[in-house]
């Protein structure tokens, strides 16, 4: 099996995650990094010893001509590098948020189709094996179809000293932390016909809603509770995790805190733990997303192999970027919108 040469775009705080699990996953490889911060470019060398280096990405790929390129920049400067890449035929994983605006990512979209090139949008949260583990027990039928879901993430964990740039825009949870509560209650429960949702700014230090609350209709009568927090100061600080409760017609499930699953059925409530693994990398409490980040990537290269289309393709997550602005459309005015057609 050769081995996929990869090259990384973005050397910031989350990029050495995804490097982590670069080097402990067979059959890929990152040979050349970029970042246009000659610190951030030099430290993420030296920590991984690489020594293809480069301020232009442009140039990178060109000189490199990868396999495939790991965008790991934030949302505004996606559309840019993804379309050079599709332009140069090389595949692509891009971090979420995908991009700022439905036109960008459909525009994205559209280029790597028409240049036949694959593209994955690291959206990762639905790879957490707590995530995946509630997702095995409603496919085997336990607790029978579902009729109401709870996706929840409360928390009041200082994310801004590490991720700055998120205390300074004018969207703060949804774009960034509920757009992968939204992806999770899209896994679980299928696509969703039309959202409501409130959000309020709690701490004002910050310029974006801190605070969402959504009401997602899927198909059927199922319908869900997406909420998230990061102004919520409670007895046990949970950061990162995402709890879940789904009521079905012949059960219940909660994914609650501590990775603990419960599941009952008209025969009782088994209980069984869902923690991730902690990887040698990782670190409490990120552990969760950093195994989510190697099962991703794997998928990714699993994807690349076998010529398959990812679960999280760049198709996939329009869907989960027109909940996002269906939401920011609904807090705005203040009515139901319909992800399909309104966004
Ligand atoms: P960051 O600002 O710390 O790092 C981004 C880096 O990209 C910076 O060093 C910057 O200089 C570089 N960069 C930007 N544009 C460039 C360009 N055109 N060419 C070369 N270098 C460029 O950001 P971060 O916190 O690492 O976040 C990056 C992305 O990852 C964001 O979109 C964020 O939402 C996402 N993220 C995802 C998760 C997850 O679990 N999936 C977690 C954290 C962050
Ligand atoms: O996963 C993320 O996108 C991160 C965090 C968990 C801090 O919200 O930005």
């Amino acid at each position: 099996m050769t081995t996929l040469r990869g090259a990384l775009i973005g050397c910031g705080f989350f990029a050495v995650n995804q490097m982590h699990a670069w080097a402990q996953l067979p059959g890929a490889s990152i040979t050349a990094i970029c970042d246009r911060d000659p610190a951030r470019l030099a430290a993420v060398g030296q920590q991984f010893g690489i020594a293809a280096r480069y301020a232009d990405a442009e140039t990178m790929l060109r000189e490199v001509r990868p396999d495939f390129v790991d965008i790991a920049t934030t949302a505004p400067s996606h559309r840019a590098l993804v379309e050079l890449a599709a332009s140069l035929g090389i595949p692509v994983i891009c971090q979420k948020p995908f991009a700022p605006t439905m036109a960008d990512a459909r525009a994205m979209v559209a280029a790597c189709e028409a240049a036949g090139v694959p593209l994955m949008v690291h959206e990762n949260f639905r790879w957490q094996s707590a995530i995946l583990a509630v997702k095995r027990v409603l496919e085997a039928g336990d607790i029978g179809a579902p009729f109401f879901g709870r996706v929840s993430f409360r928390s009041a964990y200082d994310v801004f000293s590490g991720q700055p740039y998120l205390a300074e825009g004018e969207r703060f949870i949804i774009e960034d932390l509920g757009i992968h509560s939204l992806d999770v209650a899209r896994f679980l429960f299928g696509d969703a016909a039309a959202i409501t949702a409130r959000t309020a700014r709690v701490n004002p230090a910050i310029r974006g809603e801190d605070v969402a609350t959504m009401l997602l209709a899927h198909a059927g009568a199922m319908t869900s509770v997406v909420d998230c927090s990061y102004a919520t100061r409670a007895e046990e600080e949970l950061f990162p995790q995402t709890l879940v409760e789904i009521d079905g017609a012949a059960g219940s499930l909660k994914l609650g805190p501590g990775y603990r699953l419960s599941v009952t059925t008209s025969v009782g409530t088994r209980h069984e733990d869902v923690s991730p693994e902690l990887l040698p990398w990782a670190s409490r409490p990120w552990h969760n997303i950093q195994e989510s980040v190697l099962l991703i990537q794997r998928h990714f290269v699993e994807c690349l192999r076998a010529g398959s289309a990812p679960d999280t393709s760049g198709a996939d997550n329009l869907k989960t970027l027109a909940l996002v602005e269906a939401a920011y459309l609904s807090a705005a005015t203040g009515r139901t919108v319909d992800p399909a057609t309104e966004v």
